[in-house]
């Protein structure tokens, strides 16, 4: 790949959500990609499991914008208008105090003929969708990466490259080049690593900073993530509880320590199901089988589930962690930067973190749309995570937040929670209001966002002021710009340079 174009070269490690994206967002902008990818196949196709990637409102309209959202794609994708939240199981104690009062309860949820215990239900409301300007889509994990697959590839005969069973096994961050397993070597102006959490680009970056992996600590859930064929439901009976039961069609069964979300998915309208558990410490993978059978790790449960999950097809168990927060997202040498789950770990199976992927394709595309000149590479790396990095540990936080609202252990506040949803539902409210109205609050924030005008944005008030004969962005001795040594010597070249680069 040379750089015979006018554009810059960029190698991007891992072709899945964040590096298909930025490979599209780089493209728009002019640039030359290389995607390098370990797996032999696009989205971990030769493993089995194949499961539920959620785009919510932003995300989706990130997709609308890249035209991505033709009829045919569209059907490929199930609706979320809400979900519907029941108890996974009825604690002890609780039955035991039904028990004196009203024998019948006891036996809530966990006999044939008995009813799922209801807690409420939360719809979105239209305006904050029609805020979003966009829809809740759930795609199947494959199916998503082929569409972005077939767009980076679009009319990109030399723009961009995606190589397959291409292992980078080292990153030189001064020479800027990556080493595969094969023996390979490519040199780019920029890398990008998109390679996940538990990626070569991230180790790289976190031994700067004296630190592994052991520096992520598993936090007591683990997720499994399956899927359920629409078909077997209803050869199993199951349909009327799960399909037929109202117009949501997603539900979630929250109870102490262990939570089932079950959602429709795809085409076919299978059932993705994530379960948040506290019964496996594994540090699994998403293209591995778990050791723990699912049904092992869901405690007692309501009948439903109990019929449900074993008919759970291409089961995968990723531990969730408290990540090592990169000080820096950028090399020393600022040639190399992280992204996607690489830079900011996310909830496995939560609700945002495609969506994030693809706003952080979205900001970095948006930015290089301003320069060709390798020059200025570093201080655009460090303008994106300047400006990427608050949002994306405040969602990670929100996703975090509702994973552990469904699973407190027995508790004050495991009865203030169920208490709160009752009592919403009685009143004819959206499960989530009054206690959990800041959760409400904050899809707002999460929805209400575009990764391009915030792009924009940072051009506008910072980069484009920048002189690149003069400033290097460069404002230490190491070479290291810190997030705020490099909004103060932006600042303060702003206020002295008249001259501007493409304004
Ligand atoms: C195969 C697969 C299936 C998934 N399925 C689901 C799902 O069903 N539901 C869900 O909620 N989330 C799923 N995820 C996680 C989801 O993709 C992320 O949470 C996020 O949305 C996007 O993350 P990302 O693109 O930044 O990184 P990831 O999705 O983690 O992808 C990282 C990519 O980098 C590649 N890679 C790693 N190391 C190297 C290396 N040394 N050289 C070259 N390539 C490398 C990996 O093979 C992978 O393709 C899945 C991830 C993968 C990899
Ligand atoms: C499970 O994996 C196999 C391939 O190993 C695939 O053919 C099948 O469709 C998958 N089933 C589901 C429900 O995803
Ligand atoms: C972001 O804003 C731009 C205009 O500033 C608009 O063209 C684009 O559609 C918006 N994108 C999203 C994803 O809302
Ligand atoms: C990227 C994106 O979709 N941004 C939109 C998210 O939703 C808000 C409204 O809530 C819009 O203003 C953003 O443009």
């Amino acid at each position: 790949m040379g750089a015979s174009t006018a554009g810059l070269t960029f190698i991007i490690v891992g072709a899945s959500v964040s590096g298909l994206a930025s490979a599209i967002s780089l493209k728009k902008s002019g640039h030359n990609v290389l995607v390098l990818e370990k797996d032999p196949k696009l989205g971990g196709a030769a493993s089995g499991f194949n499961g539920c990637a959620r785009i919510c409102p932003n995300g989706s309209k990130i997709l609308l914008d890249w035209d991505l959202l033709h009829p045919e794609t569209k059907a490929k994708s199930a609706p979320m208008p809400g979900f519907t939240f029941f108890k996974r199981a009825v604690p002890r104690s609780l039955a035991y105090c039904f028990c004196l009062t009203r024998y019948r309860l006891v036996n809530a949820g966990y006999t044939e003929g008995s009813k799922a215990d209801f807690l409420g239900e939360n719809r979105w409301n239209e305006d904050l969708l029609f805020e979003a300007r966009g829809g809740y889509m759930q795609f199947r994990h494959q199916d998503l990466m082929r569409i972005l697959y077939d767009e980076a590839m679009r009319d990109s005969s030399s723009q961009v490259t995606v190589r397959f069973g291409a292992e980078v096994v080292n990153i030189d961050c001064e020479a800027c080049t990556v080493t595969l397993r094969s023996g390979e070597v490519h040199t780019a102006d920029a890398i990008i690593g998109a390679d996940g959490a538990r990626g070569i680009v991230r180790q790289t970056l976190m031994e700067e900073e004296g630190e592994s992996l052991a520096s992520d600590v598993p936090n007591g859930l683990t997720v499994y993530s399956a899927i359920v064929p629409k078909a077997l439901v209803y050869e199993n009976g199951l349909a009327p509880w799960f399909y037929e039961y109202d117009d949501i069609g997603s539900s979630i069964w929250v109870g102490p320590d262990r939570s089932v979300w079950i959602f429709p998915v795809g085409h076919e309208n299978d059932l993705a199901v994530s379960v948040y558990t506290t019964d496996s410490t594994q540090d699994g993978t998403w293209t591995e089988p778990p050791e723990k059978r699912i049904t092992d790790v869901i405690g007692k449960c309501d009948i439903r589930l109990k019929k449900l999950l074993p008919l759970a097809r291409n089961v995968t168990c990723v531990q969730m962690k408290n990540p090592y927060s990169l000080e820096s997202w950028v090399s020393e040498s600022g040639r190399v930067v992280v992204l996607g789950e690489a830079a900011h770990p996310t909830i496995p199976a939560g609700l945002h973190p495609y969506s994030i992927a693809l706003e952080d394709a979205v900001f970095i595309g948006k930015i290089f749309s301003h320069t060709k000149d390798p020059q200025r590479v570093p201080e655009f790396l460090y303008a994106f995570q300047e400006n990427r990095e608050k949002r994306c540990a405040r969602i990670r936080d929100i996703d975090l937040e509702y994973v552990q609202a469904c699973t407190v252990p027995l508790g004050p506040m495991h009865d203030q929670r169920d208490a709160g949803m009752r009592a919403n539902h009685a009143a004819g409210r959206n499960a989530m209001e009054g206690d959990f109205q800041q959760m409400l609050d904050e899809f707002g924030i999460v929805f209400g966002y575009n990764a391009s005008d915030d792009a924009d944005e940072w051009w506008i008030n910072w980069g484009r002021f920048r002189n690149p004969n003069t400033e290097h962005g460069y404002g230490e001795t190491d070479g290291r710009l810190r997030p705020t040594s490099f909004i103060s010597s932006v600042t303060s070249s702003a206020t002295e340079e008249t001259e501007c680069d493409q304004c």
